[in-house]
Formats: structure tokens, C-alpha cells, sequence
């Protein structure tokens, strides 16, 4: 084989079997993708500091799906990456997280029994934790996309992560999460309107967040109400994710790819959705050239009704539906 580019093959934890942009060096395999801005994916070991040891092998094929092999989490990360530096540019024509063509990279085994998962702007860097026990990695696909929309919006629109600005910071990375599952369309992560719903965070088997109903979760908001705003940011993002739900699918009772969703409105307002491919672009236009750091659910609104005129046009079904949908989680109605 030619040394550089190579597509190789992997089985993660969650992502089942999937090809991967990997690169030959001399005779040894890296997992670094020689395309898509040269993300590449390191092993902590269990360590909390630093950049982590670039994972490297003899042959081309990683992992093998279960938790106790090192690079099965590595693989989940490293095409989580992939599927969202894929996202951002087929959809937006963004190319990485900064637009700046740069592939972020990601570190995996992070620390013992690390229950979570974050991005980081001072690194440039995603990083995972193994979980409960260290046998139920974060490594899903929609965490993934939900980690590096923080880069994003703070590459964009800059929401502060407190009060309403706070909660639509969340909610932008749940939307595009979720977003980055329906592109990548996996048989083993087959795409839905939940967050988390692989990685049993709860141990019983339930996602970590619902979009059809937000207060399913037992804490997150369904609609706008004054003081949504000092909730925890991770419950008052359900505003926006019920908004996004609306939108691209509508309300009441529907099934999708097999799972039941039924969602409630405000004064019962019907909304009729306009497909999560369209709701999704007036919300990246609006988080990239309408919002604010201080944009709060009204300003929101406002912004992506901006964003729906300028794509779609005054008066468009889109923009109607937009209104309609902002309405039905009490949002300028
Ligand atoms: N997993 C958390 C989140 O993205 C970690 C954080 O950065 N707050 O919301
Ligand atoms: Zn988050
Ligand atoms: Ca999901």
C-alpha cells in the first residue's frame, strides 16, 4: 500500500461497523483521517491531562464492538468526528468546526468512571469518559454532534451558557446532534428525536433528553414560561428542542423509524412540520448570522423568522410555520 490516505474499517461500541479515514505512516496505521481537516483520534488512558497517544496498529481494522477493547470507543469517536466535520459541510458547506478547515481531534478513556463528555475551544479537542464502571462509554453519535455544536456556537452566535441564551446554546447542540444522527443514518444508531439514547446514563435504559416532550425527562421545559431561564441550562434548552421538534415534524401523535412520539402545544395549536432539513437551515441561519451572545426565546424567534424570510421568503410556508411553531411553545404568540 501507498503511504498517506486510507479508508479502513472499525466497529465501535455503539456505531456498529463503519469505514473510517485513517493514514499509513511507514508501515504503521493511524487513526488520523488524511481528508476532512486531519482530524485524528488519542487514547487517555485513563490520565486527565495532555493530548493523549495517537492510536497507531499494523493492520487497518479497529475495534472489535465491545467496551473492553480500547479502540471500540476510539472508533465511536473518531467517526462521530467524521459524521459531523461530514454534516456541517454537506448541509452548510461549513468545513469544521471554525469554518477555518481545521478537523478537531478527539480523546478518548478519558480519566475513571467519567460519566460525561465535552468539547473544548482552548484545545480544539473533544473529549469522552468511559462511564459508569468504565463500561458504558459517552462515545454515542448525538453526544458527539451535540460536543462539537458548542464549538460551533461559540465560533458563531456565542450564546452565554446561563439564563435563556444559556438553554439555546444547549439546544443548538441537541438540534444538530440529533442532526448528525438522521445524516449518518446508522443501522445500529437508528436516528430519532432523543439524546443519549444508547448510552443508559440513567442505568434504567431511558434517553438523557426527549425532543417531541421535553418534560418527560422529568426536568426540562416544555414552553416558555418567565424564569425559564433559571433553569439549569440543560432543562431550559427544552424550549428550543420542542421548537425544533414542531418544526420539522409537527404536533401530535407520530411515529418515526419505528419509535412513538406524541407532541403537546400550547393552547392545542396545530403545526403542520416543514421536514427537519428545512427547520434545521433557518436555524443555523439564524445562529450564524442572526443571534447574539445575550439572545434569549424571543430574540430566538425573531432571528429565526429573519433567517426563514431570507431562505425561504416573507410569507413562505416556512416562515408561516416557523411563527406557528414558536407560538405552541409560548413564544410570541
Ligand atoms: N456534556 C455537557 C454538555 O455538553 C458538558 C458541558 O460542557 N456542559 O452540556
Ligand atoms: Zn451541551
Ligand atoms: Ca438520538
Amino acid at each position: 500500500k501507498v503511504e498517506g490516505i486510507q479508508k479502513g474499517t472499525g466497529q465501535g461500541v455503539f456505531v456498529g461497523n463503519v469505514n473510517i479515514g485513517t493514514t499509513l505512516s511507514g508501515s504503521t496505521y493511524q487513526l488520523k483521517d488524511g481528508t476532512r481537516g486531519g482530524m485524528y483520534t488519542t487514547n487517555m488512558n485513563n490520565g486527565t491531562s495532555g493530548n493523549g497517544t495517537l492510536f497507531t496498529k499494523s493492520t487497518d481494522a479497529w475495534g472489535n464492538g465491545l467496551a473492553s477493547n480500547k479502540e471500540s470507543a476510539a472508533v465511536d469517536a473518531h467517526f462521530g468526528a467524521q459524521a459531523t466535520w461530514d454534516y456541517y459541510k454537506n448541509a452548510f458547506g461549513r468545513s469544521g468546526i471554525r469554518n477555518d478547515g481545521v478537523g478537531a481531534f478527539s480523546r478518548v478513556h478519558y480519566s475513571s468512571g467519567y460519566v460525561n463528555a465535552f468539547w473544548d475551544d482552548q484545545c480544539f479537542c473533544m473529549t469522552y469518559g468511559d462511564g459508569s464502571g468504565n463500561t458504558h462509554p459517552l462515545t454515542e453519535l448525538d453526544v458527539a454532534g451535540h460536543e462539537m455544536t458548542h464549538g460551533v456556537t461559540s465560533n458563531t452566535a456565542g450564546l452565554n451558557y446561563s439564563d435563556e441564551s444559556g438553554g439555546l446554546n444547549e439546544s443548538t447542540s441537541d438540534v444538530f446532534g440529533t442532526m448528525v444522527e438522521f445524516s449518518a443514518n446508522l443501522p445500529s444508531d437508528v436516528p430519532d428525536y432523543l439524546i443519549g439514547e444508547l448510552i443508559d446514563i440513567n442505568g434504567n435504559g431511558t434517553p438523557l433528553r426527549y425532543m417531541d416532550k421535553p418534560s418527560k425527562d422529568g426536568s426540562s421545559a416544555d414552553s416558555w414560561y418567565s424564569g425559564v431561564g433559571n433553569l439549569d441550562v440543560h432543562y431550559s434548552s427544552g424550549v428550543g428542542n420542542h421548537l425544533f421538534y414542531l418544526l420539522a415534524e409537527g404536533s401530535g401523535a407520530k411515529v418515526i423509524n419505528g419509535v412513538s412520539y406524541n407532541s403537546p402545544t400550547v393552547n392545542n395549536i396545530t403545526v403542520t412540520g416543514i421536514g427537519r432539513d428545512k427547520a434545521a437551515a433557518i436555524w443555523y441561519r439564524a445562529l450564524t448570522t442572526k443571534w447574539t451572545s445575550t439572545t434569549n426565546y424571543a430574540n430566538a424567534r425573531a432571528g429565526m423568522l429573519a433567517a426563514a424570510t431570507d431562505l425561504y421568503g416573507a410569507n413562505s410556508a416556512e416562515y408561516n410555520a416557523t411563527a406557528t411553531a414558536w407560538a405552541a411553545v409560548n413564544v410570541g404568540s
